[in-house]
């Protein structure tokens, strides 16, 4: 809707400043509006699969359905930066109309724009940010990220509903002026805005998606990991940044599993000579990259039974890696029972690298990566 005030102008003279107007912000909006909530969906399901709640359930198959949802999360997250540059642009003028403070309604209704651009801006920024691995904020970025993503949600449903009679009144409405055939030049040149946007967030989302999916990685500028790291698979911390290199190399190394009957140690022989499987499983970092591998080790649940553990057991995973964020994990019991979770020896036919978790890792499927312990030293059998 364009806001022609005082005497009628021909579509030619409306021109650009017309431009930015509701049928260009309501479509845009409405891209933007499917984008977040894609973004808040995957992001709730990674947050309750790295903090379960006892009504949440996540299965272990498909393998990949990890990969896909968080994939989605960062892809649907870029796709949704050029959208919301379009749709800023296309609202400017107003952001700055007077009055600028007005009465309680006027105050209310700015106050909310304020809140949705700011939370949009610092999630999309936050998010771009910490997939760079660039970590210039100071703060722990999934409780923020977190935390805002329902100021965000919050936000988005008020505009939605206040703005909820112009929404449907632009989309029954052409895009340019009903007087003029086609819409005129002014028809035209939303048309175009709108085509720009579609382009900006394709190439987004292609410079993305290769992160995922494997046939566009040379495509995918925006995708900082997807393939380089010893045996085909990245490496987000070494075993020299994670402090494990010596004691992963030790001759002393054992795998410790402490069972409700007994403890037992293993020596990396010991586990060699165990029953080994074989299986493709990704890994699927939680900043939207994947990567798909062949994996050999011993069965999990082999291991739980020979110290009398039942397979509907949680598992706790202990790194020989010094206390932190990343050191310690515990399986749910359903991955457990699950035969392609594997404490693995073996990646891509190779002894497993020390930066992939060298002498034994954890591979489990339609996991987190950062859930995928490496280093491991200790099982600790929990329950039954
Ligand atoms: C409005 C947009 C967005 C919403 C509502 C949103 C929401 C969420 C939520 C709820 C989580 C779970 C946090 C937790 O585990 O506690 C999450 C995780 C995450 N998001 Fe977003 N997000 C948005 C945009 C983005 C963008 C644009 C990116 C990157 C370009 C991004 C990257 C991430 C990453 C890397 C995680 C995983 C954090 C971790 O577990 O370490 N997000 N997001
Ligand atoms: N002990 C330990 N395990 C860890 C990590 C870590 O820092 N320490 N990083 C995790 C993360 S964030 C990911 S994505 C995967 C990556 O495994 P890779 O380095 O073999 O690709 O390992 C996970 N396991
Ligand atoms: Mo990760």
């Amino acid at each position: 809707m364009s806001s022609d005030a005082g005497e009628p102008v021909t579509s030619q003279a409306r021109g650009f400043a017309d431009t930015r107007s509701t049928a260009v912000t309501v479509r845009v909006g409405v891209c933007l509006g499917v984008a977040v909530a894609v973004c808040m969906a995957t992001g709730l399901i990674s947050h309750l699969v790295q903090h379960p709640q006892p009504w949440f359930w996540w299965p272990t198959r498909p393998v990949w359905l990890y990969r896909v949802t968080q994939g989605l999360h960062v892809i649907s997250g870029i796709a949704a930066i050029p959208l919301l540059v379009v749709k800023l642009w296309s609202v400017w003028p107003k952001l700055f109309a007077r009055p600028l403070i007005g009465g309680v309604t006027r105050q209310l209704e700015r106050l909310s724009i304020l809140v949705l651009v700011g939370s949009m801006i610092f999630q999309l920024s936050t998010g771009l940010l910490n997939i760079a691995q660039w970590y210039v904020f100071g703060f722990f970025f999934p409780p923020a990220h977190f935390a805002m993503a329902w100021v965000a949600l919050g936000a988005v449903a008020v505009h939605i509903g206040v703005k909820l009679p112009v929404i449907r009144r632009a989309l029954g409405e052409p895009i340019g002026p009903a007087d003029v055939a086609g819409g005129g030049a002014v028809g035209t040149a939303r048309r175009n805005v709108l085509i720009g946007a579609a382009a900006a967030t394709a190439l987004a989302t292609v410079a993305t998606a290769g992160q995922t999916v494997p046939w566009l990685k040379r495509l995918s500028v925006l995708a900082p990991r997807s393939g380089d790291g010893p045996q085909g698979v990245p490496v987000n911390r070494t075993a020299l940044a994670a402090g494990v290199s010596r004691a992963a190399r030790s001759p002393d190394y054992r795998l410790t599993v402490v069972g409700p009957s007994t403890t037992r140690s293993f020596t990396l022989a010991e586990l060699h000579a165990m029953p080994q499987s074989t299986r493709q499983l990704p890994i699927a970092c939680v900043e939207g990259w994947s990567v798909d591998a062949e994996w050999t080790g011993v069965v999990l649940a082999d291991l739980v039974a020979t110290v009398g553990g039942s397979p509907k057991s949680d598992v706790r995973m202990i790194s020989l890696e010094p206390p932190g964020p990343y050191s310690r994990t515990t399986l749910p019991a359903r991955h457990t029972a699950d035969s392609a979770t594997l404490i693995a020896l073996q990646l891509n036919g190779e002894q497993l690298d020390l930066d992939h978790g060298y002498p034994c890792r954890l591979i489990a499927p339609t996991r987190p990566g950062v859930l995928q312990t490496k280093w491991l030293t200790r099982l600790e059998v929990i329950g039954e």
